[in-house]
């Protein structure tokens, strides 16, 4: 499950031809019950854990060191200071620099909305898009 969850959370750049097989492997994971749909309960759950993993310090709130830290892709170079990642800045809806679970879950709650087009509390495979639940 810690390789499922550095997928779900990394946004891995994985080559085009893995693509599909990724999407499946994260919408899989989000089905919990396997009816061919997530619904909000299953992107709560998922936000859940995504919260607990991020927020290494176990304090409550993940800081932009720690979500950093958890979604490094070890792919970038050391020579430029890491911005703060856009998705840290959405979730940080008062802005004080720390992201706490309710923020999480906003953004998710949002999400949700937005993917589910047809707006039946259910977001099935091709209202999927992989990150961005
Ligand atoms: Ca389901
Ligand atoms: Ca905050
Ligand atoms: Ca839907």
């Amino acid at each position: 499950m810690r390789l499922i969850a550095a997928l779900l959370i990394g946004g891995l750049a994985a080559p085009a031809l893995a693509q599909t097989a990724a999407d499946d492997i994260q919408f899989l994971a989000l089905d919990r019950n396997l009816d061919g749909g997530i619904d909000r309960g299953e992107a709560a759950h998922f936000r859940k854990r995504m919260f607990q993993t991020l927020d290494t310090g176990k304090d409550g709130s993940i800081t932009a060191r720690e979500w950093l830290a958890a979604t490094a892709s070890g792919t970038g170079t050391s020579q430029t200071a890491p911005e703060t990642p856009r998705p840290f800045l959405e979730a940080d809806a008062d802005e004080n620099g720390a992201v706490t679970e309710q923020e999480l879950l906003a953004v998710g709650r949002a999400r949700f909305e937005e993917l589910d087009a047809d707006g039946n509390g259910r977001i099935d495979k091709n209202e999927f898009q992989r990150d961005r639940l």
